[in-house]
């Protein structure tokens, strides 16, 4: 059964002992950065660390949830999986959005408990000003948004994943680059309907589900919508909102309406970005709110982003089963993994190499996918067999194959890569980033070419099978 919405979610988790509850009042300068901090970092390197509610945030009334999705149990317990072994994880996934299921419209729900206007629609009367990193340029309400538009040409409703600084008590700073589809909907808006405004609307706090596809970069049509029910197994239900005509789920905790001017830029951050590192300010738009409607009692979803985040599960593994399914049709491509210490720009690719050139014709093909190659500036490519989720595994095929000179490729000028956030290169030369492809198989050909046959593993499968088979009568660990 689907979670009706968060609640259900963060009830479970409470039954499940993966939830703590911070009773200790908490300073939103500083303390809520610091903890999830601790906590993500926790997650990251022993898998184990719980979803954090901060029930008491100085000087304000609203509850923070922290850490919802941040270790693979909570992102399997999410999409109810059977297991929270990864390749469990991404097989369902793929077997789900193959089968999209419409949302249902419903006439009304719990975020529409209330309802404020005019003056009352005021970013203060909500959220704690939470700083999530030292160096950003003010409080961030929008890390876990979900910002709802729709495409004027095809009617397609988009929900992605945006950041978003306060700036006044009703305006925000928001983050649309054209490579995204919020971005795309906003640069035909501009050619469409000159000088008006184009409508947004945002969902805090919704079932987990749906804030994953919201991470996810799926083909429309489509909706996100649609692909959020393909992975809950039952109907997204929506809710129109009060001052467009745009749908939410009719269970989040809160939803800000507002509009964004396509040519109105202002100054934005600096925020703590997912490579770790504080990303400079800019010139962003402006998301100008209109209405807040919300649940009794709201509770507001957020998240430190930097390295490590959150992220790393949201949006990271949603590329990974998607780049995964575009390899898996190619000759040889038998597994993909992106490590979290990547930050999205790391694939590393199991092959059964066939003929030489084989591992670079697979790279390429990764820069040359449109959707999903921009971010890979760096691709490992190893032998079936090595556990690609060990990376010390990888690192060994890496030092014992790799001649530099001979396997890595170089891809000069390339986009994406990081772009504005590829903290390799000084701010001027971040329009374009290299990538690097590196070749760790075993150069099988070389040795063919000279003559020879490539040193075998030393290691012997059925050897090590038969002793797994009866450890037990060893009496080593019982
Ligand atoms: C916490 C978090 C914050 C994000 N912030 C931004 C952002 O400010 N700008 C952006 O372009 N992408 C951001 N992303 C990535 C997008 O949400 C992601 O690429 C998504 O697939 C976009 O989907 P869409 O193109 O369907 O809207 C963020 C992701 C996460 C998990
Ligand atoms: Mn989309």
């Amino acid at each position: 059964m689907a979670y009706r919405d968060l609640r259900e979610f963060i009830t479970l988790l409470e039954r499940k002992r993966l939830l703590a509850r911070v009773k200790a009042e908490v300073d939103p300068a500083w303390e809520i950065n610091g903890i999830t901090n601790k906590l993500i970092n926790e997650a990251v390197t022993s898998g184990k660390s719980p979803a954090v509610i901060f029930e008491k945030v100085k000087g304000h009334k609203v509850p923070v949830l922290c850490n919802l999705i941040g270790t693979l149990e909570r992102l399997a317990l999410a999409l109810e999986t059977e297991s929270a072994d990864e390749r469990v994880i991404r097989e369902e996934w793929l077997k789900r959005i193959g089968h999209p299921i419409p949302p249902k419209k419903v006439k009304t729900g719990p975020c529409k408990e209330n309802i404020l206007t005019g003056e009352k629609a005021d970013f203060n009367a909500i959220f704690p000003p939470v700083i999530w990193h030292k160096g950003d340029g003010g409080a961030y309400i929008g890390t876990l948004a979900i910002q709802v538009t729709k495409d004027p040409e095809t009617g397609v409703q988009n929900a992605g994943i945006y950041r978003m600084m306060v700036r006044t008590k009703n305006e925000t700073g928001l983050m649309f680059p054209a490579v995204q589809h919020a971005g795309q909907h906003l640069g035909k808006w501009r050619r469409l309907f000159p000088g008006k405004p184009m409508p947004v609307a945002i969902a805090i706090g919704t079932d987990p589900v749906y804030l994953l596809a919201a991470g996810a970069k799926f083909h429309h049509p489509p909706s996100e919508d649609d692909y959020a029910g393909a992975l809950r197994k039952e109907p997204l239900e929506l809710v129109k909102c009060e001052t467009c005509d745009l749908t939410v789920p009719a269970t989040s905790e809160i939803v800000l309406e507002g509009e964004v001017y396509p040519d109105e830029l202002k100054p934005d951050g600096p925020f703590g970005e997912y490579t770790g590192h504080q990303g400079a300010a800019q010139m962003l738009n402006v998301f100008h709110l209109k209405t807040i409607t919300h649940r009794d009692n709201p509770i507001f979803l957020g998240e430190r982003e930097g390295y490590p985040s959150e992220t790393g599960l949201i949006s990271l593994k949603s590329k990974e089963y998607l780049i995964y399914e575009r390899l898996r049709k190619l000759p040889g491509v038998i597994d993909v993994h992106m490590p979290r210490e990547g930050c999205a720009f790391k694939l590393i690719i199991a092959l059964r190499k066939s003929w030489p050139g084989h591992v670079n014709q697979i790279i390429q093909s990764v820069w040359g996918d449109l959707d999903l190659g921009l971010s890979f500036r760096y691709i490992v490519v190893v032998d079936e067999g090595v556990d690609i989720r060990n990376p010390a595994h990888v690192e060994w095929a890496v030092s014992n194959y790799v001649q530099p000179d001979r396997d890595i490729l170089i891809a000069p000028r390339s986009p994406g890569g990081g772009g504005g956030l590829d903290v390799s290169q000084p701010y001027s030369k971040r329009r374009w980033s290299a990538k690097w492809g590196v070749d760790a198989t075993l150069p099988t050909e070389e040795y063919e070419a000279e003559g020879t046959k490539a040193p075998e593993l030393c290691d012997d499968p059925d050897i090590k099978a038969k002793v797994e088979a009866q450890w037990g009568k060893y009496g080593i660990n019982p």
